[in-house]
């Protein structure tokens, strides 16, 4: 199934495809949070919700695997290096409270996913101490577990935890196709350059396409295996 794309398509087959969605986390999207903290507008992600939806929906109608993963840290903060917390305000700080509860810290509310885009039962959710979704994870090894070489990509930031996690699995050796308008910025100029930067250089981090790409092909995906279903 070839899904139109830049550098060129994007081959893929969904029984070997995951998509992962990254940090679609009340701390990012919502006033109040981690990314408001760091004085940002985070209006500017809510962009991102709705093609995330489309593309949620379609892999699960199409069976393709999905993950979720969350950016924060324990209650204690052991697993939060004083470089990323000593950094602002104190009462802004990652660990201090906020109105979502304690900024970036896990089982606080905004630690959770967005209610648009809440996790399904077995779909494994990722929670991760750093920007790259493979870094102090088990991301790696559920993937390989399950016999997956292929991710879509979607999320925020795109030039962050989007860009760094794409880094760290196309350096692994996975085949990485990201969803441009289901990836969102605080930066509009980073989200272009950032996605530029991927599909540059003949694709050097992976294929870029937008959600409207990949819905109808993975729709297709799905009336294929029905027909498959009925005939045998
Ligand atoms: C940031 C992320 N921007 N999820 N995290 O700190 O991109």
């Amino acid at each position: 199934m070839f899904i139109p794309a830049e550098p060129d398509a994007f081959d893929c087959d969904p029984a070997k495809t995951a998509l992962v969605i990254i940090d679609m986390q009340r701390d990012f999207l919502e006033p109040g949070g981690f990314g408001a903290a760091l004085g940002n507008d985070v209006s500017l992600l809510a962009s991102a919700i709705a093609p995330a939806q489309r593309l949620l929906d379609a892999a699960r109608g199409a069976g393709i695997f999905v993950i979720h993963t969350r950016e924060g840290h324990r209650p204690d903060l052991s697993d939060a290096p004083d470089r990323k917390v000593k950094r602002g305000a104190e009462n802004q700080r990652i660990g201090a409270e906020g109105p979502m509860g304690r900024i970036l810290v896990r089982g606080e509310p905004g630690h959770d996913i967005i209610p648009e885009l809440a996790p399904h039962q077995g779909e494994p959710v990722i929670d991760k101490p750093g920007k790259g979704a493979f870094y102090q994870t088990d991301l790696e090894a559920i993937l390989r577990n399950r016999g997956i070489s292929q991710l879509i990509l979607c999320g925020v930031t795109t030039e962050v935890c989007v860009h760094t996690t794409l880094r760290e699995a196309n350096d692994r050796g996975f085949w990485c196709l990201v969803a441009s308008d289901a990836c969102g910025s605080y930066f509009p100029e980073f989200h272009r350059v950032a996605l530029d930067m991927v599909k540059a250089q003949g694709g050097i981090f992976g294929w870029v396409t937008d959600v409207a790409s990949i819905c109808p092909v993975l729709a297709g995906a799905n009336d294929k295996a029905a027909s498959t279903t009925i005939m045998s």
